[in-house]
C-alpha cells in the first residue's frame, strides 16, 4: 500500500488507524475460503496483536509482559498484506518488537496451519479452509462516538448526532411513523419528510420526554414544526396519538400499506390497485394471477425443465427470471419474514465462498441494518471490492454479472431485480441508483437437512477501490442517515456525496477515501459509530 511507510511513526494518525479497523470489518465473518478475521476486545485472546510501538517499556503501558510473550506482536503491515493475499501472511518478518521476534514467529497463526508458512520463501498457496485469526489491536485507541456528537442532539443535520437503534423515546417515534407513513402512502411527500426530520430529532433525543419536561424541551429541537408539536404533546400527555390509532384500524391505511410491503410496489401503485378495488394481498394475487397450490396458497410459477434429445437435463444458464411483483407475491409470505443477524453472516459467507472461486482477493462489508446492529433485517446488503488499490477497479469490472449467474446456477439466487454495469461516479448525477455494479436478488441458502431455507432478499453492490468506502457509507444507512449526509455535503462543503464517490463542485476533483473514517473526515464530519446511524424509526 502507498501509505505503509508512514505507519513507521510510533503514534499512528487517525486516518491509519480508521483503516487498520476498516481492513479488519471487511472481513469480519468473511469465510472467503481463507481468511477470517475476528476483532477481540481483550488481548489475551487475540492470535495476533498489532502494535506499532517497538519497545518493551511502551509495550508494557498497554499490554501485559506474560501476555505479550505468549502472542504474535506484528506491525500493521502484517494486516495490510495478511487481507491483501487473502491469508495470514507469516508474522517473522512483521515482528513489532525484535526483543519478541521468537515468540511471535511461535505464535503465528500461519505457522499453526496445515501448511507452515513461516520461513521466509514466499508463500504457498493458502488452504482451503483456515481457522479464524482473532486480531487484536494494542495502543490502537478503537473509533469511539465523541462526547461531543453524544451531546449534539440539537444539530442541525442527522449526520451530526447520534441516533441508537432503540431510543429512550422509541414509543413515540413509532407512532409518529405511522403518521409519517400514512403522508408517504398517500403521495404527500413533504409532509412525509417533516415527520422524517421530527422522528429523526426523536431518535437522536438523549432523555425520555415527560409531561413535566415537554414544555421546555420541545421549543430548542430544530425541524418539530407546530403540528407534529402537537402531536408530541399529545402521545406524552396520553400515551397515543388518536390519529395513529385510528389509522391503524382504517381500511385503506391498511390496504395501501399492505400492498407497499410488495417488492416493486410503491405508494402510487398502491393507490392505482386501491382505486380499482383491490383491498387484500389476496385481492392482489388474483389480480395478477398468482398460482396457487392445493391448498389455496400461492406458489411460484413452475419453472419447464428442458431436455435434450437424450433425455438429459438443461442446465440452468439462460436468462435470469426477474423478481416481478407477481414472483414477489408468490414469495411473499418468505420474504416478510425478518432475517437474524446470523444467517446474515451466513448468507454472506457463502457468496464471498463463491466469489473468491471466480476472483481472489475480494474484500467486502455487510451493510444497511445489519451494521446499524439491527437483531433482524429485511434484507441482506452487501459492499464488495478488491484488495488490490491499483487495478482492483479492472479486477471487479463485469464480477457483479457473473457472480450472479454463478449463484443462479448453483440454485443460490432464484430471481434478480436490477443488474447493471458500471459508470464513473458523475458530479451532476442526482441519483445514487446505476453508478455502481449492483444486483438485487433473491437469495435461498442451501438445504441444511434441519430447517426449511427461506428466499430472502439480497443486494451486492461492486465498488471500485475509490468508491469502496462512500459505497459502505452510503449502503450502511440508515435511509435519513444519507439524505443529510448528502445535503451536509451539498450545503456546508460545497462537495457531492453518494455511494460511488465524493467530488468537490466547483472543480469536479474526486476524492479516493481510504477508510470509512476518512469520508467523515474529508466531509469534515465527526466519526459516528454505525450502530448511532439509525436514524428513521
Ligand atoms: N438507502 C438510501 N436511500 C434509499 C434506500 C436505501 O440511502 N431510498 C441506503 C440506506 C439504507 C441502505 O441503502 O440503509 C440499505 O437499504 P435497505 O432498504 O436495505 O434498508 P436497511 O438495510 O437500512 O434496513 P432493512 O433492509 O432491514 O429494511
Ligand atoms: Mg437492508
Amino acid at each position: 500500500m502507498d501509505d505503509a511507510g508512514r505507519l513507521d511513526v510510533a503514534k499512528m494518525d487517525a486516518t491509519a488507524i480508521a483503516e487498520l479497523y476498516a481492513l479488519i470489518d471487511s472481513q469480519q465473518g468473511f469465510a472467503n475460503d481463507g481468511l477470517l478475521l475476528e476483532l477481540c476486545a481483550e488481548p489475551s485472546e487475540a492470535d495476533v496483536i498489532i502494535s506499532n510501538v517497538r519497545m518493551r517499556k511502551r509495550l508494557e503501558r498497554h499490554l501485559d509482559w506474560d501476555i505479550a510473550r505468549q502472542k504474535a506482536i506484528v506491525t500493521p503491515e502484517w494486516l495490510r498484506a495478511t487481507v491483501e493475499q487473502q491469508h495470514p501472511v507469516p508474522c517473522g518478518e512483521y515482528a513489532a518488537l525484535e526483543e519478541l521476534h521468537d515468540e511471535t514467529v511461535q505464535s503465528c497463526p500461519a505457522c499453526n496451519l496445515p501448511v507452515c508458512k513461516c520461513s521466509s520463501s514466499p508463500p504457498h498457496a493458502p488452504p482451503s479452509t483456515l481457522p479464524p485469526t482473532a486480531v487484536s489491536a494494542v495502543g490502537v485507541p478503537k473509533l469511539t462516538t465523541s462526547q461531543r456528537i453524544l451531546d449534539n442532539y440539537k444539530a442541525w443535520y442527522a449526520c451530526q448526532r447520534a441516533s441508537p437503534l432503540v431510543c429512550p423515546n422509541q414509543a413515540l417515534a413509532t407512532e409518529l411513523g405511522i403518521l409519517r407513513t400514512h403522508r408517504d402512502l398517500e403521495g404527500k411527500d413533504v409532509n412525509a419528510l417533516s415527520y422524517d426530520r421530527a422522528i429523526a430529532i426523536i431518535k437522536a433525543f438523549p432523555r425520555e420526554l415527560t409531561p413535566e419536561n415537554i414544555d421546555k424541551e420541545l421549543v430548542q429541537l430544530p425541524h418539530v414544526g407546530e403540528k407534529i408539536q402537537s402531536k408530541i404533546r399529545e402521545f406524552i400527555r396520553s400515551g397515543v396519538i388518536e390519529e395513529a390509532q385510528y389509522l391503524r384500524r382504517d381500511e385503506r391505511f391498511q390496504s395501501l400499506k399492505a400492498f407497499t410491503t410488495i417488492h416493486g410496489v410503491g405508494a402510487s401503485t398502491a393507490r392505482t390497485l386501491y382505486s380499482i378495488g383491490l383491498r387484500t394481498l389476496e385481492d392482489m394475487e388474483r389480480y395478477y394471477d398468482v398460482p396457487v397450490d392445493d391448498y389455496g396458497n400461492p406458489k411460484l410459477e413452475e419453472e419447464e425443465p428442458i431436455f435434450t434429445p437424450n433425455g438429459r437435463r438443461v442446465p440452468r444458464t439462460a436468462k435470469l427470471p426477474d423478481l416481478s411483483i407477481k414472483t414477489a407475491l408468490a414469495l411473499r409470505h418468505e420474504l416478510a419474514v425478518p432475517i437474524p443477524r446470523d444467517e446474515v453472516e451466513e448468507m454472506h459467507a457463502i457468496v464471498m465462498a463463491e466469489l473468491d472461486q471466480l476472483q481472489p482477493g475480494c474484500i467486502s462489508t455487510i451493510v444497511g441494518g445489519h451494521r446499524r446492529g439491527k437483531p433482524e433485517s429485511n434484507d441482506v446488503d452487501i459492499v464488495i471490492g478488491h484488495s488490490d488499490i491499483q487495478n482492483g477497479g479492472e479486477l471487479i469490472k463485469g464480477l457483479c454479472k457473473r457472480l450472479v449467474h454463478r449463484l443462479y446456477e448453483r440454485g443460490l439466487v432464484t430471481h434478480v431485480t436490477h443488474l447493471s454495469g458500471f459508470h464513473a461516479h458523475n458530479a451532476l448525477r442526482t441519483t445514487h441508483w446505476d453508478s455502481l455494479e449492483k444486483a438485487l436478488c433473491v437469495f435461498v441458502l442451501p438445504e441444511d437437512g434441519q430447517q426449511k431455507r427461506l428466499h430472502r432478499r439480497l443486494d451486492l453492490i461492486f465498488a471500485a477501490p475509490e468508491a469502496y468506502w462512500t459505497a459502505v457509507v452510503g449502503w450502511t444507512g440508515s435511509k435519513m442517515f444519507e439524505r443529510d449526509l448528502r445535503l451536509w455535503a451539498k450545503k456546508e462543503k460545497g462537495m457531492k456525496f453518494d455511494s460511488s464517490g465524493m467530488t468537490r463542485r466547483h472543480d469536479s476533483q474526486l476524492y479516493f477515501p481510504r477508510s470509512e473514517k476518512q469520508v467523515f473526515d474529508l466531509l469534515g464530519l465527526e466519526w459516528i459509530d454505525p450502530t448511532l446511524r439509525n436514524v428513521d424509526v
